[in-house]
């Protein structure tokens, strides 16, 4: 364990130099530079060791850094140079030596030592304004709470540092703060001292014994507030575990103190990996950009990943909440312990980290449900992107601002990299693979070359060809046409694979992609025998590497059903037509169920699309289908619920090349109509025995499950009654907070009479919880009416419920009307685009990344209409000329680019 307490002891008494009038602008208007892979170089110079002092207070927090800084042998002549933002610098000292001014040059970007060639210690002093922070980004005041969020740049907002992922750390830190209005005071690693000081202040020293970047860095200051509990590691070391909120809060915390105890657990069983520290500590704040941080030993979180209970969370927040918190634990391993070289390497921490967050979840509950809800999440978000302007490979060659490659690509594409390797691993080699990724480089920043380089020596398997995945962007097709010779019995099959082109990238290469499939015969039995031809096959896996592949198999009765992709074993779009009839047994015969799944979606995107041998046929087939699954006591409730949810509007867009937004919309509406009419008696039936069945709020699988169905149930009874008499009386004797806004949400969404009244209870009941209130807002901002851009407005400008600097509010409000309302949003006289381009220019003086983000929604505009097209355009060349932020820039210009085109 690293002692540095004495070096803090020589920082507080150094003597500084008074440094230069402070530089603190912190926009430009230029274009950002790009930033590319190929010009990686290693750092001219590291950091051993740093000790840090804060004198916290919301107005001014002063910030005392020493560093143990040596260059490289490799580098000799490279200046000492370090990252800074928005600072002011008040000393500045070298071994103790106050540098006069000529020694050093402090521009917008950070600090340079043009002259320091040798090891040295330098020491800083600076200012920063923690309550003016409206970024969340460096150190910033959440409520009566300071905290921090460094990932991916914001250490240099804190002190001046090299700050990049491959310069590595001993960090030992000192707290010091008012003790009445911050008594708890929490940094990275483990508590090592604490005491008093003089004018009613007291510290508290930190100091964590794992070498990390500086994005892993944090510190929290509050009054706040824990429930705890012990927890021992495989390896025998006693961890407090403790989730921390504001007082008020701490009941709600819980069930996140019990879904930390399950991930520590599971990481363990499943990869191999203890925790290394002597207190996990988790943060819950109001204010935080993203989901959740990962940092040493210090999870922050959004409140909204935190708090729960029965009463002001749905079984869909209990869900999630496990899995962040499962997601930002399993970090500590894969992407704190062995960290990233650059930031084009994010989807090595982050890819993997979702696979095994995934995994998680479906170790501990149905696999089958888990895999149906990530690949919708992954059709709806990361295939659209993936497809439009903003496409780009898991691994970029280039950006602009890395904050703005937090993506779907990055996130689920990058699992779904990882699946693949362990799909064609197997479980054993994939697990032999990790533990040796994971000792080979503990302590150190990592490439994807490294991760591969693991998989392939534990396998014996060659991932060359494989590593394209990371750097080719698009969803690549796989089109499979098939041929029966029923007077030779011999059935052949033609598979070609080809990725449409992408900004930046217009010729792609052949992937290695796992095709799963199975053969069935004419009663559902599989064939076991395996055809032959030039893709390798084994059981169930056909390994396809080249653009196109054939395969025979013969001496067969019949012809043979086959299935392609089952759990979706490759991120691909399939294209291989079936009929309806076919599609229909295929729900009835297969046993994964993301297939069966998957074959309803597909009758329904032939019926709402007009694709296909015959839509008609496949609307009547998936009437009939929904209907079966919907009386079949065998059927997993939740599963039934998954296959009554039709694909929402833009998994719908990203089938078409033109979009006919109302078009779609009405055909949806329609068949929802439909469906709800042919089977308004099992609706009825199911609703009524699924809730007398489990009542109440009760948490387990069963009734998870039951309150899925019945909120399907429900939502398609209340198209039948104009006056949503059902929906307003689950509304009144809801037992918790799902069936609560299940109701609400009948009762909003279909204009019911009660709809007023309902809102306005709701809202009385929740008003002094913002979180509850979120719920509130998004179903106001998705209420699907063109007039509901009158009440966005309306949301916008009540003081007491929208805080743009709140990006949970912004996402509530803003991110629910553009993702959620296309009726009012897409409106074709322009309204909504107004509205959208207004408030994300407000929010971008805030936030930069909260605006960015929110602005992608709009990626599929340019296989809209002409008219909305024109006025999309219109709207983000005005965002353009008025003076946006680096990353909001980089997002505009993305989408205005001129559509790649095929060679
Ligand atoms: N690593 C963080 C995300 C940080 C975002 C920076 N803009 C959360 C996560 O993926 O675990
Ligand atoms: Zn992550």
């Amino acid at each position: 364990m690293a002692d540095d307490h004495s070096a803090i002891g020589v920082l507080a008494c150094a003597p500084f130099a008074t440094a230069r009038a402070p530089r603190m602008s912190d926009r430009t208007d230029a274009t950002p530079a790009l930033v590319r892979l190929a010009d990686y170089r290693p750092p001219a110079w590291r950091v051993d060791a740093v000790s840090l002092a804060f004198d916290l207070d919301a107005a001014a927090t002063e910030v005392e850094a020493t560093l143990e800084l040596r260059p490289d042998p490799a580098q000799p002549d490279a200046p000492l140079r370090l990252d800074g933002r928005a600072l002011e610098l008040l000393t500045i000292a070298v071994d103790g030596r106050p540098l006069a001014a000529h020694e050093y040059a402090q521009d917008d970007e950070g600090l340079t030592l043009p002259g320091q060639r040798e090891a040295c210690t330098l020491t800083t002093r600076c200012r920063i304004r923690p309550d003016a922070n409206t970024r969340l980004e460096g150190l910033y005041a959440s409520g009566p709470m300071l905290l921090t969020q460094c990932e991916a740049q914001g250490f240099r907002r804190i002190t001046f540092f090299i700050d990049r992922p491959d310069v590595l750390a001993r960090y030992t830190v000192e707290l010091r703060a008012a003790r009445a209005r911050y008594p708890v005071l929490l940094a990275n690693g483990n508590p090592e001292a604490a005491g008093e000081l003089a004018d009613g202040r007291h510290f508290a020293r930190w100091v964590d014994p794992f070498p990390k970047p500086s994005y892993l860095f944090a510190l929290v200051a509050g009054d706040i507030a824990c429930v705890e509990a012990p927890f021992t590691t495989c390896e025998g070391r006693a961890v407090a575990v403790k989730v921390w909120t504001e007082p008020a809060d701490v009941a709600r915390c819980r069930h996140a103190l019990e879904c930390a105890l399950r991930a520590l657990r599971w990481d363990e069983v499943r990869f191999g990996r203890a925790y290394d520290l002597d207190v996990f500590n988790i943060v819950a704040v109001q204010h935080f950009t993203m989901g959740a941080m990962e940092n040493k030993g210090l999870n922050i979180f959004n409140a909204r990943y935190i708090l729960a209970d029965p009463e002001s969370a749905t079984d869909a927040d209990f869900e999630a909440i496990e899995s962040v918190i499962g997601h930002e634990h399993f970090h500590n391993w894969s992407g704190n312990r062995v960290t990233l070289r650059d930031w084009f390497q994010l989807s090595l921490k982050e890819g993997f980290t979702v696979f095994r967050d995934q995994e998680f979840t479906a170790d501990l509950h149905s696999r089958a449900l888990k895999r149906i809800d990530d690949v919708r999440m992954l059709k709806s978000r990361q295939f659209v992107e993936d497809s439009g302007p903003l496409a780009h490979p898991v691994r970029p060659a280039q950006y602009a601002e890395i904050n703005n490659f937090y993506t779907a690509t990055v996130y689920e594409k990058g699992a779904e990299i990882v699946r693949m390797l362990h799909t064609l691993l197997g479980e054993t080699d994939f697990r032999r693979g990790c533990d040796l990724y994971f000792a080979r480089h503990d302590g150190e920043a990592a490439t994807v070359e490294d991760f591969l380089a693991a998989m392939a020596e534990a396998s014996g398997r060659d991932l060359g060809q494989f590593a394209r995945w990371y750097a080719q962007a698009g969803t690549p097709v796989l089109r499979i046409r098939d041929c029966w010779d029923a007077a030779g019995g011999s059935w052949s099959v033609r598979i070609e694979q080809s990725t449409p082109p992408t900004p930046g990238q217009p010729d792609k290469q052949p992937l290695h992609v796992p095709l799963a499939f199975a053969l069935y015969d004419g009663r559902g039995g599989a064939i076991a025998r395996l055809p032959s031809g030039d893709a390798l096959v084994r059981p169930g896996l056909i390994e396809l590497t080249e653009a196109a592949h054939s395969l025979s198999l013969d001496g067969l009765a019949e012809r043979p059903l086959p299935v392609f992709l089952q759990g979706l074993s490759a991120p691909v779009r399939l294209e291989f037509w079936y009929d309806a009839a076919t599609l229909a047994r295929i729900v009835a015969v297969e046993r994964d169920a993301l297939t069966r799944w998957e074959a309803v979606q597909q009758l329904a995107f032939d019926a709402l699309l007009g694709r296909g041998p015959d839509p008609a046929a496949a609307r009547a087939a998936l009437i009939e289908s929904l209907g079966g699954l919907l009386a079949d006591p065998a059927e997993d409730p939740a599963f039934v619920a998954e296959c009554h949810g039709l694909p929402d509007l833009w998994t719908l867009v990203d089938q078409c090349a033109e979009v006919d937004l109302d078009g779609l919309l009405r055909a949806r509406e329609d068949l929802l109509d439909e469906i709800a009419e042919a089977h308004a008696d099992a609706f009825e039936s199911s609703y009524r025995r699924l809730r007398a069945a489990h009542p109440g709020s009760r948490f387990d699988a069963a009734a998870f499950a039951a309150r899925r169905l019945s909120a399907v149930c429900l939502a398609r009874l209340t198209r039948l009654d104009p006056r949503g008499t059902l929906a307003a009386a689950q509304f009144a004797d809801a037992g918790g907070m799902s069936e609560r806004l299940a109701a609400l949400a009948c009762l909003v969404h279909f204009d019911a009479p009660a709809a007023a009244e309902a809102l306005a209870a709701f809202r009385a009941r929740w008003r002094g919880d913002m979180l509850v209130t979120d719920k509130w807002l998004a179903l106001v901002a998705t209420r699907p009416q063109a007039e509901a851009i009158d009440d966005v407005r309306a949301l916008l400008g009540d003081a007491s419920l929208w805080q743009p600097a709140n990006p949970n509010r912004v996402r509530a409000v803003l991110g629910s009307f553009v993702r959620g309302n296309p009726l009012a949003c897409h409106r074709r006289d322009g309204a909504g685009y107004a509205l959208l381009c207004e408030q994300v220019a407000v929010i971008d003086a805030l936030n930069p990344q909260v605006s960015a983000r929110l602005l992608t929604a709009l990626e599929a505009w340019g296989r809209f209409d002409p008219v909305r097209r024109g006025q999309i355009e219109t709207a983000l060349r005005a965002l353009l000329a008025g003076k946006p932020s680096p990353d909001l820039r980089d997002v505009l210009e993305r989408l205005l680019a001129p559509r790649p085109r095929s060679p």
